[in-house]
């Protein structure tokens, strides 16, 4: 079993070193063992409120205050916690590649904090604010949030720019993403449940051109059967194995 994995492990090594173009996608296991809870797993994200309740434009609407309690509480959790060996590993490989491109469905910011250059927040920020009227667009490290936040430029109550349910993938983004998906050799799919839509398509889309594709998961996923390879273990576990 130890011997297979090894053996498994060097032949994905040398495939790492000969690919001229590495995409790396992301998913909340990569920030798992950083502390941040998953957002499907058993311990839940919060309260007994479901991502898919709250994470939403409507809920927003309906209950501004609920919904910033619950990005006010995240943001204050990421903020007490930091990058771990998978957002390190990541790093070095981008160092290392020719070419990478790290496309990340968290909206943490801590493959930025560990060294990450090249980042697709395909999800968009947590630390970024987004006026509801005007639309403009700001930083914000503010833990915790004193009030409900408003622009300075037009008084407007300022959101989370992440993308909710329902809402559709920042289109900038999402043409930089496909680019990297369409070119890549090598896509290495990490802590991703390959629940949500369109991101969980990204794998096979890859596959289709001609990219091999690699799994590192705790569990297997709707993602493994796309899969070339799939490595059942904890990213901040296998990821330094293939430096
Ligand atoms: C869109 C940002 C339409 C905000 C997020 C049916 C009904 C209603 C809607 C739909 C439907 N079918 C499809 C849809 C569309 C919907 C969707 O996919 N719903 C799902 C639930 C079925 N998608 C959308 O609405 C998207 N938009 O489709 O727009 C449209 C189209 C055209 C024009 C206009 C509109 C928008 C989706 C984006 C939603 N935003 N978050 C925020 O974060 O607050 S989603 C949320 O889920 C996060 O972004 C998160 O990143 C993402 C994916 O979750 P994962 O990262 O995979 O995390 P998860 O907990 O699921 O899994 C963790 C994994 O890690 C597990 O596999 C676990 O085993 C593993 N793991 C744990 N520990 C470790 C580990 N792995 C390795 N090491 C470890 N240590
Ligand atoms: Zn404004």
């Amino acid at each position: 079993m130890v011997q297979d994995l090894i053996q498994r492990i060097e032949q994905l090594k040398d495939r790492i070193r000969g690919s001229r173009y590495i995409v790396a996608l992301t998913g909340a296991g990569v920030s798992a063992e950083s502390g941040v809870p998953t957002f499907r797993g058993k311990n839940g994200l919060w309260k007994d409120y479901r991502a898919e309740d709250l994470a939403t434009p409507d809920a927003f609407a309906r209950n501004p205050q609920l919904v910033w309690e619950w990005y006010d509480w995240r943001r204050q959790l990421i903020a007490s916690v930091t990058y771990n060996p998978a957002h390190r590993t990541l790093v070095e490989l981008e160092k290392n590649s020719p070419r990478f491109t790290l496309i990340t469905q968290n909206v943490d910011g801590l493959h930025q904090k560990a060294g990450s250059t090249n980042v697709l927040e395909i999800h968009g920020s947590i630390w970024k604010l987004r006026c509801t009227l005007c639309s403009d667009i700001s930083e914000n490290y503010e833990v915790p949030l004193k009030a409900l936040p408003y622009c300075s430029m037009c008084g407007g109550l300022l959101r989370p720019h992440v993308v909710w349910f329902g809402e559709s993938l920042p289109s900038d983004v999402l043409v930089k993403a496909d680019n990297a998906l369409n070119l890549c050799d090598l896509l290495m799919v990490i802590g991703t449940s390959g629940v949500v839509q369109p991101v969980a398509s990204f794998p096979y889309y890859a596959r289709t051109k001609g990219a091999f594709v690699l799994e590192v998961n705790v569990e297997r996923t709707l993602i493994s059967h796309i899969a070339h390879e799939t490595i059942l273990g904890k990213a901040g576990e296998i990821l330094p194995l293939f430096l």
